[in-house]
């Protein structure tokens, strides 16, 4: 049996339009995901739509749509991205399903049941844009850190007992350290779980929209116990529940990944293991905190009207295109800024001209000068072959390390190392002078470029799966024959195969803005 992979995004708020934003961090679960699958994983990925609290609610209410009406519209929006971007996901939860709400109603009475929730009397202030709880103490300028206006809210309120879970917290992390990445991001959670934690409200008496509290029609539950129950529910928990799947939750959970970008670590990295432990029940075993994007330096926000639209992208640059330059251009982790000007010299440069012309000229050459027929790799190899071949060989071990750890533009980096590497070996071998003088060192030399190729597609598929698999067609690489077991021992291309005429895979970006 192989073993299970689950991955999940944060559910995103249906309050507005999906941006580049939403799609980058879902982009990274579908890369991990395809990576996954095809290093042999059973994987699961989820994704979907938070669509209770207040936030939402006071979206609902700005266009005069019922609440489950607008969530309705706006999830589609972030279903139909998922299409659009290519995304794996096995799942898309709405956490106003009934099965999320039964999940959600049986985590709190478990809580409750062994005293960690207790009613008590809220004071303090809140923002509704970041749905969360802030001390006088925590204000900037009377505002949240974040720069969202709060409001001060005085009512009754159930409370987790968060301090007590402090440290048992500090010493699942002390033996954990894996837990949290990037590190600097987990010395931060560590140094915030180390200042003294409070005790959290979870439940909102003063409006309507979400889940309600078992036993007490006056509150619904807050927004981010409901939401992050998601990661729970979509695993078939509780197994009494309306989607209950107590063979799926055994094999699924814990998680192997939740994905977030920064705003939201300490939900997942904080609350979430607080109230698993509270409950009895395994701990997620690493939370990744990528960065933030920017537009041409300025923060992405409805009220700046920069948004960024994934579909203008994928309809402009092309989708692989788009999915490439997200996952290489920036250190993944740290913060990112979109320009068209990056987006162009990755396009022209990595796709065009490095990997698109190595595989479009070693093609061409295979089908003009061998008669369409793939050449046999030589038996035993010139040293200069060798070489090459041990660099493109040697990828899946470095390519998985690096994916491991989320280094997702690392592991691009050193593929292109090696496809740069593949182009040097033409240029300085020059397969086309050969054709007279020596064919048969020209075949051999294709045969290795055509290796090479097929072991660099193989591997940038969890990237760009629509091109790798037109470059693999072109190859004649059997669609059962592309996971990462065809990148190790004997595993070769294989000859006399005949190639139909080759087609450009990644064409040049004229900007004409
Ligand atoms: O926080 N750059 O939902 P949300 C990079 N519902 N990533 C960005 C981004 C940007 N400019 N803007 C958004 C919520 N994101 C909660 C989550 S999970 C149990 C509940 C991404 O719609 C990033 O992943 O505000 C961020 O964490 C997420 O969208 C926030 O989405």
């Amino acid at each position: 049996m192989s073993q299970n992979y689950y991955i999940t995004t944060p559910i995103y708020y249906v309050n507005d339009k999906p941006h580049i934003g939403h799609a980058y961090t879902t982009l990274a679960c579908d890369v991990m995901a395809r990576f996954k699958r095809l290093d042999g994983y059973d994987v699961t990925f989820l994704t979907g739509t938070d669509e209770h609290g207040q936030k939402v609610e006071k979206a609902a209410e700005a266009v005069s749509l019922t609440p489950q009406h607008f969530t309705d519209q706006v999830s589609q929006n972030f279903r139909d991205l998922t299409k659009a971007m290519n995304f794996s996901n096995d799942d898309f939860i709405r956490t106003t399903e009934n099965r999320h709400k039964a999940a959600c109603q049986r985590i709190w009475s478990i809580l409750q049941d062994n005293g960690n929730i207790m009613l008590g009397k809220y004071e303090g202030w809140y923002s509704v844009r970041d749905e969360t709880f802030f001390a006088e103490t925590e204000l900037v300028g009377g505002m949240a850190p974040t720069g969202a206006p709060v409001e001060w809210v005085e009512e009754p309120s159930y409370f987790f007992n968060l301090s007590a879970w402090q440290d048992k917290l500090l010493a699942f992390y002390d033996e954990n350290p894996r837990f949290v990445g990037p590190e600097s991001r987990f010395n931060e959670v560590k140094s915030f779980v180390k200042s003294g934690l409070r005790d959290l409200s979870v439940s909102r008496a003063s409006f309507k929209w979400g889940v309600p509290v078992p036993g007490d029609d006056n509150h619904v539950m807050y927004v981010w116990l409901d939401a992050l129950t998601n990661y729970l529910t979509a695993t078939g928990w509780p197994e009494n529940g309306p989607a209950g799947d107590k063979e799926k939750y055994a094999r699924v959970w814990p998680a192997d990944l939740h994905m977030v970008g920064k705003d939201i670590l300490r939900f997942h990295a904080v609350y979430w293991p607080a109230f698993l432990m509270a409950a009895d029940l395994p701990l997620p075993k690493r939370v990744y905190a990528h960065g933030w994007w920017t537009n041409d330096g300025q923060k992405i926000s409805k009220s700046l009207g920069n948004a960024i639209d994934p579909n203008h992208l994928a309809a402009t640059y092309g989708l692989d295109q788009t999915r490439y330059f997200l996952m290489r251009e920036v250190p993944f982790g740290n913060d990112g800024d979109f320009s068209v000007q990056a987006m162009t010299q990755r396009i022209n440069g990595d796709l065009a001209n490095d990997l698109g012309n190595l595989s479009q000229r070693v093609l061409s050459m295979v089908f003009k000068n061998c008669n369409g027929i793939m050449p046999a790799i030589p038996e035993p190899l010139k040293s200069e072959d060798q070489e090459l071949l041990k660099s493109v060989d040697s990828l899946i071990i470095n390519v998985r390390r690096h994916i491991d750890n989320q280094a997702f533009h690392e592991a691009l980096r050193i593929i292109w190392q090696v496809i740069s590497q593949a182009n040097r070996y033409v240029d300085s071998i020059a397969p086309w002078a050969l054709k007279k003088t020596d064919p048969e060192r020209m075949a051999e030399v294709l045969a290795v470029l055509s290796e090479t190729i097929r072991k660099i597609a193989i591997l940038v598929q969890p990237v760009m799966p629509d091109s790798a698999g037109k470059i693999l067609d072109q190859l004649g690489v059997d669609p059962t024959q592309r996971n990462f077991n065809f990148l190790v021992g004997k595993a070769r291309l294989a000859s006399g195969q005949g190639i139909a005429k080759p087609e450009p895979v990644f064409p040049r970006f004229l900007d004409e803005g």
